[in-house]
């Protein structure tokens, strides 16, 4: 590693932390896949040699807890989702140049190889430490499959990790009440033997590190605060089946924690890159080792792209465990805030959430998602995402700005010149401008920031449409036509520069751009250095790179939305804490959680939604009064029963999430106020034709005090 600005004369390697196998991706997942995509692209662009590398976390209990709720086998459940990422991260240009998982071969290999080098260098030792059981269950219950309290700080807690509350990583052990969630039942703690890794050993080490660590100042402050408190060993081994296997004697079969075996990923997918373009293109060695490479004695330019959930494991025990066995040490960790959408957190089980591949089937290009998410906040702040902000974002600055100064730019070139403009060269005016566009970019890359490379592009484009609109080349081309002509040249000159400079964040558009200029070659192969090349090709008929996002979209993907929520809503409606086995890695966001008590506790209730809606718009909601004629349970179904709901013109099925927080035969003769036009919703194979409304967690039916028919409407 170095600290010389990029581009360096090393290799560099940009990793991106591995997604858990274990449920779709939502557009928030995106956001770390698409930042490490465009910085590795932009790295590239600077002529830096770069192998982007990722994979999927198979292990650990976020995936077992998950299969195991699926009835399947870890791996087969984990293979499978491995699979869909590795087909829907290209769909949204996020292209690794390998895509592995942490249970190949490759990776089982190194791992066990690294963890005897620790051992063999003194830095593992057994202790006896209490880890949670299940007694009527008679298993351990290891990180997921437990929860409790927080010792820290009192929040209900994960046994990983404290996910509601200060966010520390909890050792085995730590958390306090221990219950198991499969199970529910109890746990108690029982002695057992596991290895240790004495990352406490390597505290000065890490101070040092961080004092050098580059990226997002987060993944600085966080550790440095960690390392003051005083740093803890580090529990390496797990009860259970699933995972690598702990190397050497091993009388209880313990296998390696998955935060080992998960960031050594990064080292075996770039292994495999070079397994597969030899080590003359690519060589992971010269990066990843110390020492190995004479060229590149201290190793390459590593860069891990992350969500800053999990700062500690990149700063603190990552870089322990690199030091402790000879490996390069990474130059920077960028760490990303976390994506809401509409200012609450995605909830994947709550159906809360725009999916990733829902995204591609409505019909979206790809690029104005990665360009929103790139660019809609700095990397370390959250981002909120809403079809509104999105429709905003793309209209203005896509379509308004880039959009529009490329499609007139280049159709009034291709109108009155057929290919290129007939000027010498660019202006220097222009010249300049690009020069300075080109300088934001370096600049950006080595501060870390991938909202600067996109503004790098965009502001560019807003001094093309002001300097078209200052010149005004249609009046010229009768009076002038020698300075028409510089005008256009120099437009397709600006053109030419955000076609490289904004490839990074939109891929596939700017190669379209590329094309339209008539360019050979794929822009993904060139250096900004072509930014500030003359424009030589034969313009083709441009089309309009970017589409505009009407407004009856954003009202029916609004729907579309709450009326999934809602069906998910009334799903769980009593399932007090029904996250609690979810295996939810993947919420993002500080989402009001559930919560088992009784009584509402009132610090728990949400403010009062600021956005008004009109009279029209409560209008469009058919709410009625109806009476509930019958209830039964649903096979199958933990929470909902099966209504059917007179409405006074007719009688509806209804399904709700009532079991267990009404007794069924309480129900029949019950008045209720039923949302009558919400969306039909299929769930457990019953289609349910309203929403009967009722008040929190405990689902208090709402009804009338009087004696309104079914069928009133209410007003
Ligand atoms: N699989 C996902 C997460 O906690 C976890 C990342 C591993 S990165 C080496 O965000
Ligand atoms: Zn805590």
């Amino acid at each position: 590693m170095s600290h010389d600005d990029f581009p360096t004369e090393h290799p560099a390697v940009v990793t991106c932390g591995l997604p858990y196998a274990n449920g779709d991706l939502h557009i928030g997942h995106l956001r770390t896949y698409v930042g490490g995509d465009v910085y590795a692209r932009a790295l590239e662009r600077l002529g830096q040699e770069t192998a982007f590398v990722s994979g999927s976390d198979m292990h650990g209990t976020p995936v077992a807890v998950n299969a195991e709720k699926e009835g399947v086998s870890p791996e087969a459940f984990a293979l499978d989702w491995h699979e869909r990422y590795a087909e829907t991260f290209p769909k949204f240009n996020v292209e690794f140049d390998n895509y592995g998982h942490t249970h190949d071969e490759t990776n089982t290999e190194i791992t066990q190889g690294l963890v005897r080098d620790l051992d063999e260098a003194g830095h593992l030792y057994e202790k006896e430490i209490m880890v949670a059981y299940d007694p009527v269950d008679d298993q351990f219950l290891p990180d997921r499959y437990v929860e409790g309290t927080c010792p820290y700080c009192g929040a209900h807690a994960r046994g990983d990790e404290c996910d509601e509350g200060c966010q520390r990583h909890l050792e085995p052990g730590e958390v306090e009440d221990p219950v198991s969630t499969i199970t529910g039942n109890p746990a108690e703690y029982r002695e057992r033997t596991h290895q240790f890794f004495e990352v406490s050993a390597f505290a000065d080490y890490l101070s040092e590190f961080l004092d050098r660590l580059e990226g997002t100042s987060n993944a600085r402050n966080q550790p440095r605060e960690w390392i003051e408190q005083g740093l803890q060993d580090w529990c390496i081994t797990r009860d259970m089946d699933w995972g690598i296997d702990m190397p050497g004697e091993n009388p209880q079969d313990l296998v390696l924690y998955v935060w080992v075996d998960a960031p050594i990923e990064y080292i075996s997918s770039t292994r495999q890159y070079t397994e597969r373009v030899g080590a003359d293109v690519f060589d992971w060695e010269a990066v990843w080792k110390e020492g190995v490479s004479d060229a590149h004695p201290e190793g390459g330019e590593i860069v891990h792209v992350i969500g800053r959930d999990i700062i500690q494991h990149h700063t603190i025990f990552w870089p322990a465990m690199l030091e402790a066995t000879g490996h390069a040490e990474p130059r920077a960790v960028m760490a990303s805030g976390f994506v809401t959408l509409g200012g609450k957190g995605f909830s994947t089980s709550r159906d809360r959430a725009v999916w990733a591949d829902e995204y591609l089937e409505e019909g979206f290009h790809p690029d104005p998602l990665r360009y929103y998410l790139a660019t809609n906040g700095g990397f370390q702040q959250d981002v909120d995402f809403s079809w509104e902000k999105f429709r905003d974002r793309v209209n203005t600055e896509l379509v308004g700005t880039v959009g529009n100064f490329l499609y007139r730019s280049l159709l009034f070139a291709h109108r009155n010149y057929e290919d290129a403009p007939v000027a010498d060269a660019t202006s220097d005016e222009v010249a300049g401008r690009i020069d300075e566009a080109i300088a934001d970019v370096e600049a950006a890359v080595n501060d870390y920031s991938v909202r600067a490379l996109g503004d790098a592009a965009t502001d560019l484009a807003r001094f093309g449409n002001e300097y078209i609109q200052h010149n005004e080349p249609w009046k010229l081309v009768d009076d002038d036509p020698d300075e028409a002509a510089q005008v256009i040249h120099d437009c397709v000159a600006i053109a030419k520069a955000i076609a490289v400079l904004f490839e990074p964040i939109a891929p596939e558009k700017c190669e379209r751009l590329w094309d339209q200029l008539g360019e050979g070659g794929s822009v993904h192969e060139v250096t900004v250095a072509a930014a500030s090349e003359e424009p030589e090709g034969d313009l083709s008929e441009p089309t309009e790179l970017f589409e505009k996002v009407e407004d009856d979209r954003v009202e029916e993907l609004n729907a579309k939305l709450a009326s999934r929520v809602a069906a998910a809503e009334a799903g769980d409606a009593d399932d007090a804490g029904g996250e609690a086995a979810d295996g939810d890695a993947d919420e993002t966001g500080d989402e009001a959680t559930d919560d088992d008590t009784e009584t509402t506790d009132m610090t728990d209730i949400d403010p009062i939604s600021d956005d008004r809606i009109s009279f029209e718009q409560f209008q469009e909601l058919d709410v009625r009064v109806g009476r509930i004629e019958d209830a039964e349970e649903i096979e199958g179904a933990d929470d909902l029963l099966k209504l059917r709901v007179d409405l006074g013109v007719e009688t509806r099925t209804i399904v709700a999430g009532l079991k267990g927080l009404h007794a069924v035969e309480d129900l029949p003769g019950t008045k209720v106020v039923v949302l009558a036009n919400m969306e039909k919703a299929d769930l457990f194979g019953v289609e349910s034709n309203g929403m009967v409304l009722a008040a929190g967690e405990q689902a208090d039916l709402l009804t009338t005090h009087e004696d309104a028919e079914p069928g009133t409407k209410v007003l």
